[in-house]
């Protein structure tokens, strides 16, 4: 090993999650390095979410980062739901009194690593974790907890007090965790989502979530120049099997709606993701806390990966935050308690949302009347709307 690097807190990944973390820290007088396995211009230009709930926005405005967000996002007060060729809108604005903005999660990973570095921040990219170390080292004792990387070829450490493990589904933190100490909980989907990038203006001005034998669709946006459109698609289903006609002519039958019709336009991006539920249990192992999709993945259909993600960091900075001011441990010990509450509220709306509006090859014609029977529920009972809305604008952050 040739060189060794210092500080309070390590954070593995410069996705939302660890990106997020360093910068509120920074805002507590907090000193972090960030790791990052990729290149600053791949972690930038991913495309992937792009709703964020009122929750992150207020956050991301009360922290500083809003200033092009505001410029450029896109506030929507309502989504539709269109099953059997009508729409019916939730009206956020009416039932919560609150909104989501449209803006791009490689967007807000931008401003991110525009603001950390600003700052004098460090985020080390092409800076590949192999290892972490140390993990139940005591506070009082010599040894702290490290992670090796390699970076230019070099293999390196960085000794913390924590490290945050903000390096996705796919990461090393997790699987660092000894056999035997998390418990996970698992549901995959027997289908995956087709997404494409279209440049296009929306066909509609709201987000629309179709419910179609053929099964779902999804019409999003990036801009008013800019679609982002899904299609619900076989889970091993290949892009090549897609080509752009096939696309616009599903997407095209399973929006159909009285007096409407959606305009093509060039394809600027496609890929196909699986859908999965999963959560480990709990979120935290010694002086290693995992955050986001590192410790717990939704299906999109909600919206609330990457807010979730947030969510996490927030009371990680806030529990790291008391024990550098008063030497306070205890809501560092319950962090995974406190995230876990919100985690398996998300968890059940994403749920709910993919069961109610996907085809499932394994149902019977009892389950497609009953799924009718939930989206006529939802469309016409406010009580029940008012549940859809409180959930995708946010809940309340304890
Ligand atoms: P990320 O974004 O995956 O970032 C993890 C980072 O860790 C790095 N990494 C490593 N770095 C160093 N060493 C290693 N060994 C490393 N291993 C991994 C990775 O390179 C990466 O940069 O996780 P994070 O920060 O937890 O953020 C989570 C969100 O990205 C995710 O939940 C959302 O994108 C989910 N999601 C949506 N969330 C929303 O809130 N609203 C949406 O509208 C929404 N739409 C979506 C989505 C996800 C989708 N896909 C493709 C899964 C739509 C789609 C199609
Ligand atoms: C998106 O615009 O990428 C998007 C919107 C809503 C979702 C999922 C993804 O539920």
């Amino acid at each position: 090993m040739n060189q060794g690097m210092r500080t309070q807190v390590g954070i593995v990944g410069a996705g939302p999650a660890g990106l997020v973390l360093s910068h509120l820290l920074h805002l507590e007088g907090i000193d972090s390095v960030v790791l990052e396995a990729h290149t600053r211009e791949y972690v930038q230009e991913r495309v992937r979410a792009g709703v964020l709930e009122q929750n992150t926005v207020d956050l991301f405005t009360r922290t500083g980062l809003g200033a092009r967000m505001q410029r450029e996002g896109l506030v929507h007060h309502g989504i539709e739901l269109r099953f059997q060729g009508r729409g019916h809108r939730i009206d956020f604005r009416e039932l919560t009194g609150r909104a989501i903005t449209i803006y791009a999660q490689g967007d807000v990973v931008k401003d991110l690593i525009h603001a950390r570095l600003a700052a004098g921040g460090t985020v080390l990219f092409e800076a590949e974790v192999v290892s972490l170390h140390d993990l139940e080292s005591s506070h009082s004792s010599s040894r702290k907890p490290s992670i090796r990387f390699r970076k230019d070829g070099t293999l390196m450490e960085l000794t913390c007090d924590f490290i945050a493990g903000c390096d996705g589904f796919h990461g090393v933190c997790r699987p660092s965790i000894p056999r035997g100490v998390l418990t996970a909980y698992e549901r995959t989907y027997p289908f995956g989502w087709l997404g494409i990038l279209a440049e296009v203006p929306p066909a509609f001005e709201e987000l629309v979530y179709c419910y179609h034998d053929r099964g779902f669709a999804l019409l999003s946006m990036r801009s008013l120049r800019l679609s982002r459109l899904y299609l619900q698609c076989s889970p091993g289903d290949l892009i090549e099997n897609w080509p752009d006609a096939r696309i616009w002519q599903e997407l095209q039958t399973r929006s159909a709606c009285q007096g409407w019709s959606l305009t093509g336009g060039p394809i600027i991006q496609k890929g196909i993701a699986g859908m999965r539920s999963f959560v480990v249990e709990p979120m935290q192992y010694g002086r290693l806390f995992l955050a986001g999709d590192a410790a717990h993945i939704v299906p999109p259909t909600g919206a609330k990966g990457l807010n979730l993600a947030v969510a996490d960091v927030r009371v990680l900075a806030s529990a790291m935050a008391d024990f550098y001011r008063s030497g306070d441990r205890a809501p560092c010990d319950h962090y995974s308690e406190t995230c876990l509450r919100r985690v398996w509220k998300i968890q059940r709306f994403s749920w709910w949302m993919t069961s109610m509006l996907h085809r499932f090859d394994s149902d019977n014609a009892f389950d497609r009347r009953r799924q009718l029977g939930d989206l006529d529920y939802v469309t016409s009972s406010r009580a029940a709307s008012q549940s859809l809305a409180e959930n995708y604008v946010g809940l309340p952050t304890d």
